[in-house]
C-alpha cells in the first residue's frame, strides 16, 4: 500500500472530509490474464494509466451505487442493501409496485429524501469536469440520486440508464404517458417521514433548527401501511397512481438512452478507455457496455472498494484495478486531464 495526497477517511457509512485526518491510502494493481493478480506499486500504475487518459480523446465511464457512497447513499448489494427487512433489489420490480404500492413509495421517497439532503463528492465533480473538458467523454450512470447533475455534469455527457428518482410517471406507462420533474419531499403527506418526535417545547427542540427525520430504513421505527388511495395519482388520467421514473427489472431502458449509448459506440473512431466506477456491475444491459467498449478498443480501469468485484466479461490483460473509494480515487485518476480540483469540490473546508 502506498500512501496518497489525499483528504478524506472512509467510515463505513459516510465520508468524512478533514484535512488534519491521517492520509487514507489505496491500493492499485496490474491485472494479468492469470488469477494471481500482479500488484505493483501505486505510483507506476497511476503513471500507466495517467499517461493512457492524457492521450484518450473518446473515453465512458460505466458509473453505480459506489459513486455515491461516500456522499452517504446506501449501494444495493451488500452491508448497504437492506432496507429495513427487505432487500433493496427485491423493491425495484414492476411486481414489488404492484403488490404492495405503499411499501415500494415508502422506500423511494426516502431514498428522494435521503438524495437531497446528501451532496455530490469529489468523483461527481471531478467526472463533470472530465466532460467540460473533454467532449469525447460519456459518462454512463445506473445512479438515480441527480448528484451527477447536481455536480453540474454537462447533461449532454451523462446518460442516466436506469432513470431517476425525481421523474414521477403514471404508472399506466403504456396509456397515459404523463411524467413530470417532481423534487417535492415528502411526495405526499402521507409518506412523510417521522421526525425525532421531541416535545417541541423542550430545550433540546430549541436547538434542533428542524426536527429530524427518523432512520427509517431501520426496521424498528414504525411505519404505517399505506392504502393506494393515500398516495399520488396521475392529475392526467386521474385514475392510475404516479410511480417513481426510474428502470426497475424487466422493464426497457429509456430509448434515447440506449441510442445515444450505440451510436456513441457505432462511432468509426475507437473507444481509447472505460472507467467502470464503483458498480457490481451485474446488471444488464450496463454490465455489456464493459465488454462492447473493449471491442471498439478501449482499456479497461476499475474502481472499487470490493477487490471481488470485476468486470462482468473478467479480467483481461492491461486493465487497471484501483481499490479504494472513487471519491478519492477518481479525482486523482483523472488529474491530468482536470487539474487539481478546486477546495469546494474538494470537499475541503
Ligand atoms: C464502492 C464504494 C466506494 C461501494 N467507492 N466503490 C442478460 C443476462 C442476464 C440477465 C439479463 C440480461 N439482460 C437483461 C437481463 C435482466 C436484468 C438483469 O440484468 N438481471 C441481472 C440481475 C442478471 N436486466 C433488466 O431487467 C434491465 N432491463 C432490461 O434488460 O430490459 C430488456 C427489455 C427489452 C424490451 C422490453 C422490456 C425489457 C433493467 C435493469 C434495471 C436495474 N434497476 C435497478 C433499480 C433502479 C431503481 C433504483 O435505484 O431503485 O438499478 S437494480 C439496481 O442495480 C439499480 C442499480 O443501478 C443496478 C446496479 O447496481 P450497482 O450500481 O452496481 O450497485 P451495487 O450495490 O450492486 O454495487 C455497488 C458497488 O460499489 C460494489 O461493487 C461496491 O463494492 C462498490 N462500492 N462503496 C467505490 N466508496
Amino acid at each position: 500500500m502506498v500512501a496518497l495526497q489525499c483528504q478524506y477517511i472512509y467510515n463505513t457509512s459516510k465520508l468524512t472530509f478533514s484535512r488534519n485526518l491521517p492520509k487514507l491510502q489505496y491500493q492499485s494493481r496490474k491485472m494479468s490474464t492469470s488469477d494471481q493478480p500482479v500488484f505493483t506499486t501505486l505510483r507506476g500504475d497511476l503513471a500507466s494509466f495517467h499517461n493512457t487518459i492524457k492521450t484518450s480523446k473518446r473515453v465512458l465511464a460505466l458509473c453505480g451505487a459506489g459513486l455515491s457512497a461516500s456522499s452517504g447513499l446506501p449501494t444495493f448489494r451488500g452491508a448497504g442493501g437492506l432496507w429495513r427487512t427487505h432487500d433493496s433489489i427485491s423493491l425495484a420490480t414492476p411486481e414489488a409496485f404492484a403488490r404492495d404500492p405503499g411499501l415500494v413509495w415508502q422506500f423511494y421517497n426516502y431514498r428522494r429524501h435521503m438524495a437531497l439532503q446528501a451532496t455530490p463528492n469529489p468523483a461527481h465533480y471531478a467526472l463533470a469536469e472530465l466532460a467540460r473538458k473533454m467532449p469525447g467523454f460519456q459518462c454512463l450512470s445506473q445512479n438515480v440520486d441527480g448528484l451527477s447533475q447536481r455536480a453540474d455534469h454537462p447533461r449532454s455527457q451523462l446518460q442516466l440508464l436506469h432513470g431517476t428518482l425525481f421523474d414521477l410517471l403514471c404508472a399506466d406507462k403504456r396509456g397515459c404517458r404523463y411524467g413530470r420533474v417532481d423534487f417535492t419531499d415528502p411526495v405526499c403527506p402521507a409518506l412523510a417521514i417521522p421526525t425525532s418526535g421531541v416535545d417541541p417545547t423542550s430545550t433540546q427542540a430549541r436547538h434542533q433548527a428542524t426536527p429530524t427525520a427518523l432512520d427509517i430504513s431501520n426496521a424498528s421505527i414504525p411505519l404505517p401501511s399505506l392504502k393506494p388511495s393515500d398516495l399520488p395519482h396521475c392529475p392526467q388520467c386521474k385514475t392510475h397512481l404516479l410511480r417513481p421514473g426510474v428502470v426497475w427489472f424487466g422493464e426497457q431502458l429509456p430509448f434515447s438512452v440506449l441510442e445515444t449509448v450505440d451510436s456513441y459506440l457505432a462511432d468509426d473512431e475507437p473507444v481509447d478507455l472505460i472507467l467502470v466506477i464503483g458498480t457490481s456491475a451485474q446488471v444488464y444491459p450496463a454490465a455489456g457496455y464493459v465488454e462492447d467498449a473493449r471491442e471498439r478498443g478501449a482499456k479497461v480501469a476499475v474502481v472499487n472498494m470490493d477487490s471481488g468485484d470485476v468486470p462482468a466479461g473478467g479480467w483481461r490483460e492491461g486493465d487497471w484495478f484501483f481499490l479504494g473509494d472513487a471519491a478519492v480515487v477518481v479525482p486523482d485518476l483523472v488529474e491530468p486531464v482536470i487539474g487539481r480540483l478546486g477546495r469546494a469540490t474538494a470537499g475541503e473546508a
